[in-house]
Parts: structure tokens; sequence; C-alpha cells
């Protein structure tokens, strides 16, 4: 059926049919996870006849496709979304209305399916919408893992992790596909066999392997026919359950290959960030990819006798290192079953595949040992090994490097493989996600494979739906957008431009803040609820939500909060607007000294909480489990937006543009995506503080800062950096946060004070102060804020997505038709 017929009668009917089918009870009895599923599963049928009619056109005319490979993706949750970007919310709304039904509590009954850990996952969830809504060919291929990133909870202000079984209840926007399925071989050895023509034949022996079976979710395009797919590939084992038939060696390797399979895909590494060479990480890796690449091509083939033209109709985009291994599988295929030679098959290869860099945090980069690699993956090491021995020849006899700099780029050196020199080499695209990251990438931490290869490296900023993160999540200040220059920024954001005639009108400055008042009631009672914490939606809502990381400096804003809870100490009458300082964040469950940093916020909460002396001026609030569905509640509700990394170090941050979109004033340092923010809104529109990449570069080449200096020289820090160590804030233990206390002033081998925090707190301080003021003239501040709205056209993933498919995957856009 085509989604524009739906009639309320049909849908009603469809969810009361799916309670009855699949549940055997009425409305009355059914539970709200039942009543859930059954809109779902009627919401999807109406999904299911486009989704059938794009793959159908798709078939037919044959266009360029785009596979966007990810470890993560980070989707949210799906009900709300689809019936939004089939527009049949007003359907929805009155079938809900008839049988009585709240159709928020209803989509709170849907798990949030957390299959990634930041913003490089959501910033895969993004794309797949934009491409869905641009009606671009596309695949999201990534694993279907049975745990999700943990559920975070909150205990005596620890971080304590439980495991997310969000597939508890089933997927209904999942459907398994068998007929798929693909074999993936780990281990073994390679025997070298000679073809009757004289070739080398290389054959995989005595390997384990399991069965990869895709699950399909829809991406539906917000008001067209396009839904797209995103594969999740599961693992089975390859031998049945027969394991008595087998005799002892095999009965062994049977469960074996069982437990393989059923290991790989348990659950998502919790690390955003930082790499973890485990050897079951590399298994996923090579899991998902190998399932992919074979799958690509076998479909490929059943319309094209030329594998020579791969490049024309495939593109590949690598999503970080971490789907590396397409270069070496993809040539592993090309070799070995297609049977080309090694320059063909190397053409086809760097023509498919792009890569895009996320990050320049040396902790990040993957580098796997050699004798790992060729243990798991014997095949794929030799191709890598003749992949670094071709390119370290060219080094020398096309670009007569020196053999220091041949050292400094080889793929394979001191016993490891580097994965992102591998993505360069192998890939005709290298891009970054902003533009001082790519600046970054071009003139240091890539400058020697920049020399040789300019043409590859190109910047391609990131962006956000806004689809999800304005008309889902804030539906009061879409409504008011739309009323005001209609709804063409749906799909068009810079379209919100036009908003910019209305930030000198006094009824609108007072109606966008009356709509930013209900969203801060919205989350005061989400706050009320889960953390029992009475907050003031007058006070202003300071905003800080991303993964909790050293480099992103939540350890430098609960210092100022510390900061300034001393002056309210010492002066109870502080001129100040009350401030509610909002933390959301997860720590890799590895990472001690981020979860001490979550366990100083909440203790620091607890003594501001509950001094009444204070008169409220402050509160500190840490929501407990950061997700894609709370994200969307609290950025509708925020008024300042903490962007404040290191300078250098965020490759480009995507919150920042959410927050931006929904009228939050950013605070923040000259990096990543928040400089393309100030050269939009302007400087006077946010507060800029802090220390520029170039000082931030050239104090660590330099050495030369010395923290101790500032603790002598400045009373404020002083006195907040002592009372991590003098039981402030942990009576019983007050050594409880020197370990904190040390990596300010001492460093733990390293340097001290390495995201220099100390360095950058006067500023920091400072710029608080002028948003105290600031926001005490609220039109000026409503001015503000609506300036910047009005100007985040720039950060919509619609933008960045046309400038991958026009820049480097040279796609058509294929309009679906439904008859
Ligand atoms: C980003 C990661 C990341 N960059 C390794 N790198 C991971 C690295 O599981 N791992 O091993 C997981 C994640 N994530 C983020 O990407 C950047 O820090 C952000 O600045 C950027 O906005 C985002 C999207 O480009």
């Amino acid at each position: 059926m085509n989604r524009l017929d739906v009639t309320v009668e049909d849908l009603k009917e469809a969810v009361l049919e799916n309670i009855k089918n699949q549940f055997r009870k009425t409305i009355d009895q059914a539970s709200k996870e039942q009543i859930f599923a059954a809109l779902a599963f009627a919401v999807r049928d109406i999904i299911i006849d486009q989704w059938i009619e794009t793959h159908k056109t798709y078939d037919e005319k044959d266009p360029k496709t785009v596979y966007y490979l990810s470890m993560e993706f980070l989707m949210g949750r799906a009900l709300g979304n689809n019936i939004i970007n089939m527009k049949v919310d007003d359907v929805v709304k009155k079938v809900c209305d008839e049988l009585e039904l709240d159709l928020n509590i209803i989509e709170d009954m849907e798990p949030d399916p957390g299959l990634g850990n930041g913003g490089l996952g959501r910033l895969a969830a993004c794309f797949l919408d934009s491409l869905s809504t641009l009606e671009y060919p596309a695949y999201g291929c990534g694993i279907r893992y049975r745990y999700g990133i943990f559920e975070q909870k909150i205990i005596d202000g620890y971080q304590v992790e439980r495991p997310d079984e969000w597939l508890k209840n089933g997927n209904p926007f999942e459907v398994r596909r068998d007929e798929y399925g693909v074999e993936v071989k780990f281990l073994g050895s390679v025997r070298v066999l000679k073809t009757a023509n004289g070739r080398d034949k290389f054959v995989q022996e005595n390997y384990q392997s399991v069965k990869a079976i895709p699950y399909d979710i829809p991406i539906v395009g917000y008001d067209n026919n396009t839904v797209n797919t995103l594969r999740l590939w599961d693992a089975e084992a390859i031998v049945g359950f027969d394991l008595e038939s087998f005799d002892r060696g095999e009965y062994h390797k049977a469960v074996e290959q069982q437990n393989l399979a059923k290991s790989i895909v348990e659950v998502l590494y919790p690390n955003d960030n930082h790499y973890m060479g485990k050897e079951l990480r590399l298994k996923q890796q090579y899991f998902f990819i190998s399932a992919t690449v074979q799958q690509v091509i076998n479909k490929f083939k059943q319309k094209h006798n030329d594998i020579r033209e791969l490049p024309e109709k495939i593109a590949f985009h690598i999503n970080d290192t971490h789907p590396s291994l397409t270069i070496p599988e993809l040539m592993r295929v090309l070799l070995d079953e297609e049977e080309l030679e090694w320059e063909e098959a190397w053409d086809i290869t760097t023509k498919t595949c792009a890569y895009t860099n996320h990050t320049i945090m040396s902790e990040a980069l993957e580098k796997w040992p050699i004798e790992l690699l060729s243990r798991l993956l014997p095949r794929i090491y030799m191709i890598i090994e003749e992949i670094s021995r071709r390119f370290c020849l060219r080094l020398v006899d096309e670009f007569h490097l020196s053999k220091e700099r041949i050292h400094n780029m080889s793929i394979i050196m001191d016993g490891q493989i580097k994965m992102a020199w591998m993505c360069i080499v192998g890939s005709h695209s290298v891009n970054g996600v902003a533009m001082l990251h790519t600046k970054i990438l071009k003139n240091e931490e890539l400058k020697d494979f920049y020399e040789i290869y300019p043409d590859k490296f190109n910047n391609k900023t990131n962006g956000i739906t806004q689809r999800r993160f304005l008309l889902e999540a804030n539906p009061k200040l879409a409504d008011f957008v739309t009323g005001l220059i209609g709804d063409k920024w749906i799909t068009y954001l810079p379209h919100i431009k036009k908003l910019e005639k209305y930030t000198d009108s006094e009824q609108e400055q007072k109606e966008f803040m009356k709509i930013k008042y209900e969203n801060k009631v919205r989350l005061a009672e989400y706050i009320k609820e889960h953390n029992n914490i009475e907050i003031d939606p007058r006070s202003i809502f300071d905003v800080q939500i991303k993964r909790l990381h050293e480099y992103k400096r939540q350890l430098m804003n609960i210092l100022h909060v510390m900061h300034l809870y001393n002056e309210l100490l010492e002066n109870p009458d502080l001129d100040m607007i009350p401030r509610t300082f909002i933390f959301g964040a997860k720590a890799a469950p590895g990472y001690t000294r981020a979860k001490l940093i979550i366990k100083l916020i909440n203790n620091v909460a607890d003594v501001i909480n509950n001094d009444i002396n204070i008169k409220n001026k402050i509160k500190v609030v840490f929501i407990e489990n950061y997700n894609v569905s709370n994200a969307e509640i609290i950025i509708a509700a925020a008024d300042v937006s903490e962007q404040i990394s290191t300078a250098s170090k965020e490759a480009s941050g995507t919150g920042n543009m959410k927050l931006m979109l929904n009228g939050a004033v950013t605070l923040g340092t000259m990096d990543g995506a928040n400089i393309e923010i100030v050269e939009e809104v302007g400087r006077d529109n946010c507060f800029i503080f802090g220390l520029s990449s170039e000082e931030v570069i050239k104090l660590q080449h330099d050495d030369s800062y010395n923290p101790w200096d500032l603790y002598n020289n400045n009373a404020d820090i002083r006195k907040v950096v002592t009372q991590l160590i003098n039981g402030f804030y942990a009576p019983d233990d007050p050594d409880l946060f020197r370990e904190i206390y040390d990596s300010l002033l001492n460093g733990d081998g390293g340097r001290p004070d390495p995201y220099f925090i100390l360095k950058d707190f006067h500023s920091y301080k400072e710029a608080h102060k002028k948003i105290d003021i600031a926001y005490a003239n609220q039109s000026r501040w409503a001015k503000m804020v609506m300036l910047n709205t009005a100007n985040s056209g720039k950060f919509s993933s619609d933008r960045t997505i046309e400038q991958y498919a026009k820049e480097i995957w040279n796609l058509e856009k294929t309009t679906v038709v439904m008859d």
C-alpha cells in the first residue's frame, strides 16, 4: 500500500489485529510493550511496499550504490522516526486518540538500539537518514550485536555497567534474510598450488568458519518513496546441532566453531576514541567486512560479466579504520576468486574504496600485531604484506624518499600493521570531518602522505539530521519555525536562515523563549523522575553531553562549578543568575580516570545540591545512561552548549551542531566544527575562550608548560585543585580524587595536565561570567539563540551527504515511483 493512502481505519484495524494474532489479547489486556510491538508491526507493513519498490527500482536501473561500512550505527529509536519520515504522523495520532493511547508512552517502550559509542556511530545513523531522504542508493553495513553499549547506572556516585538487552523482545523492524548468508573463514593456513596456466593459487586450509546471516532494517527517506537498507550481520555456526555424528577431532572443531559464532556478535566494544588490540575485535571486523564484500560481489556478478566495472557500480566507504580490512578482502576476492592480476585488482580496489579519518588521538590509531593478524587471517596478511612491500618500493623508486621517511610511512613496521596507512594507500579519497581537522591531517599527522597524494585529501565537515534533532526532538520549535517560514527547512536546512528576520521581533523572541521554557520544564520533569532532583526551569541550563574523555574536559567544567561554589560560600548573595549544570556521559568501563571524574561530578553535585545556604543558585545534575533518546529531550532544553575540548583534539563534534540548531549558545574552544559554527553565527553570538590549536600544538612541541606556575600564582585554581585532596568532596576518603590531582600537577609518567585544563581555566571562567551578563538581557539573549538556530543551515547531514555523493562516491539520485 502507498503510505499516503493509509487511513485511520486501516491502521487501527492493523494494530488491533496484531494484538490479537500475536498476543491473543484485546487492546485492554495488552501491555504497553505489546501495544508498541503491534503499532510497530503495523507501521512496518506500511513501509514494506516502498521498501520492495525501492529495490525493484534499483534492480531495474542498476545505479551506482554506496556501501557505508561501519562497526557502529547509533540509530536511536525507530518507531517515531519512521512515522515522521513516512508522514503518517497525523494518521497515527488519530489512531492513538481513538484507541485512547498516549503515543509518547508507547514510543518509550521501544528499546534504544545503542549499536555505537558516540559521535562516530551517530554520524553513520544521520548519514543513512540523509541518503534515503536525498534518494541515493545506499546500504549501511554493520554488526547485529546482541548487546549494544552498556546501560549506565549511577550507584553511590559511581558508574556501574549493566548489559543492554535491546533484542530481548525481538526487533519489529528487522527482517532476517537467510538467502544472503555467506561463509567467513578464520585461522588455518594457506597452501599455494599451481594452476594449469602456471598461476599461483592460494587455498586456505584447516580453517574455522562461521555463517554470516544478514538482518535488514528499513531506512525511510523523508516524504519520498525511498527506503534503503541497514544490513546488520549475525553469526551462526556452520555445522548444525548434530554434534554426535562427528568423530573426536571434528567434535572439538564443531564446538569451537559454535563458540566462535556466538562470541563474534556478542557485544559492542565500549571504547570511544581508544584502540584496544583485542583478538575478538579483529574477528568482528573481518567477519562483517568479508560477509559484506562477498555478498556485494555476488550481487554485482548477477548483473555484470566484467568485474573491472566494479568501481562504476559500487563505492565502499570505510568509516574510520575499523572496516579497513575491506581493502585486502576485496583484493583477495579479485585475486583468488576472480583470478585478476595484482595491478588490475589494485586499480579496482583503490577506485572502489574511500576512507574517512575521525580522530588524531594517537591512542585511537589501530595497529594490529603481525602475529595476531597473520594467525587469524593468514591469506589477508599475505596480501597486506604485498601491499606494504609494493608501497615501499614506490616510495623509493617513484618518490625517492629518505630511509627515515619510508620508515615512518611503512604500513608494516616494528611488528605492527598500521591500518590508517593501509587505508590511505588503498583508497582514492581520504577525508577529515571538519576544516581544522583536515588541515591538521594535511599539515601534521598525515603530512608525509599528503605530500605524495595531495589529490586524495579532502574535507567533509560533519552534519546532523534536522529530521531527528529538530522535527522529532523538538516538535514545538519545529512548529514555530514552520509557522514562520514554511517547512522547506525539513529537507533543506539552509532555508532556516529565513528566521533571521524575526530575531528582532519582541513577539517572536517571547514565543521562542516560551518554547525553550516548556522544553526545560519537560527536562526538569525527566530529571525529577530519574534523579529525584528539583531543578528550576528558570535557571540557565548549561549542558555538557558527550562521552567522558579527558580531552573533552568535563573535569574543567566541574572544577569551574567547584570554583563558583567557593565564590558563593564566601558571598551567598553573589549576584548571579541561577545555573543548572547538566552532565551526561558514559565512560569506557576500563577507563579508570574517566570513571573517577564521574564520581567527582556526582560528589560535587551531592554537596552543592544539598547546601541550602546558596539559595539554589547552582544545581548540578548527572543524567544517568546518556543515549540518543534522552539526548533528544536534553538538547531541546539546553541554553548553553559546552564544547570545551582542548583545541586540536576534537575532530569535529556533532553535539555542538544539534544544540546550536535547537537554540543553545556555544561556550567553546576554537576546535573541530566549533570554528565553523563561529564562522556561521558570528563571534558575538557564542562564547569562545582558550588556547588556539596552534598554541596547543606549540606548547606540546616545546614542552614549556608547567601547571605548577598556575597553581602557585592563581588562588582560585589553587583552591579548587586543593579541594581534590583535602576531603572537601570526599570527607570519608580524602585521597579518593588524588589521582585526578596528580594528573593535573604531576602527570603519571607523561606530562602533567596534558589537556591544558589549568591553562585554559581563567579564560573559561571569564567566558562563564560573560554568559551570566548576556542572559540578564533577555531580549538580547533571545536574539542570540534565535540567530544560532537561524544560522545552523550548514550543519545538516544532507549537505554533508551531497558532498560525499558528488565529490567522493560519484552517485546519482534514483527516484522511486509508486504506482
Ligand atoms: C570519533 C572515534 C572512535 N573519532 C575508535 N574516533 C572507536 C574511535 O571503538 N573504537 O575503537 C570508536 C570511536 N570517534 C568521533 O567521530 C570524533 O571524536 C568526533 O569529534 C567526531 O565528531 C565524530 C564523527 O566524525
